[in-house]
């Protein structure tokens, strides 16, 4: 009697008509790219950024970019913009970061330098690709300063509290045009002279093509599939 019935109840299932399934139905594919930012809709659940929204706090910076940079996808105040500086795409383009490191010193050298961070681009770039050299600036109170060596980035025989600047320059120079943003991760780095580290600031250059912003501009993803 039971399979009786279940036999019947078989028979008169039909299956709906496939038209029926909408878009807001389609099945959850982990590979897919819905908002097309470059991050994967599985890695989107997981990192728990929106899979319809390229940038999901809105701050300029696309899921897909701020995950590469390791900075939080989900809070516009990551990255802090006071550590972007930008440089456009065009040739001839330069920019010049200044730096500041407070030093407390018993008549030992401070010496700075450059470190990019995080892999290569699809590219092959980092931000050694747009690095063209730092320099020492300035000492204040500039007599606890024995002697500034500008090229070497370096303060000699520091004594007492003092603040040393440090300035970065960044150049277009040789690198090929892209015509889509992207940023990439900088630590400089300030040594003693017994080796050890009493500075570390890390920051972030954007390549900026021109005529764009960070907001409206096109910024480069991978050249298949996603992240
Ligand atoms: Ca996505
Ligand atoms: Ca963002």
């Amino acid at each position: 009697m039971a399979l009786a019935l279940l036999a019947a109840c078989g028979d008169s299932t039909t299956p709906p008509p496939p038209e029926d399934a909408g878009a807001a139905d389609a099945p959850f594919v982990p590979t897919d790219d819905r908002d097309g930012d470059g991050l994967c809709d599985g890695t989107e659940i997981m990192r728990g950024t929106d899979p319809d929204a390229a940038d999901t706090d809105l701050d300029g910076f696309p899921d897909y970019a701020e995950v590469l940079l390791g900075t939080n996808p989900s809070l516009n105040t990551s990255p802090d913009r006071e550590t972007v500086f930008t440089l456009r795409e065009r040739a001839e383009a330069a920019i010049d970061i200044p730096l500041q490191q407070s030093v407390f010193g018993n008549g030992e050298d401070y010496t700075g330098s450059f470190e990019a961070l995080g892999t290569p681009d699809e590219a092959g770039e980092t931000a050694t690709d747009f690095y063209g050299g730092g320099r020492a600036t300035f000492a204040e109170p500039p007599e606890n300063v024995a002697l500034i060596d500008v090229d070497e980035e370096a303060f000699r025989g520091v004594v007492g509290r003092t603040l040393l600047g440090f300035e970065l320059r960044f150049v277009r120079g040789a690198s090929p045009t892209r015509g889509c943003i992207r940023a990439h991760l900088f630590r400089y780095n300030v040594k003693r002279s017994d080796g050890r580290l009493v500075g570390a600031q890390r920051n972030l250059l954007v390549v900026l093509p021109p005529s764009t912003s960070l907001e409206t501009g096109e910024w480069c993803r991978p050249s298949s599939g996603c992240l």
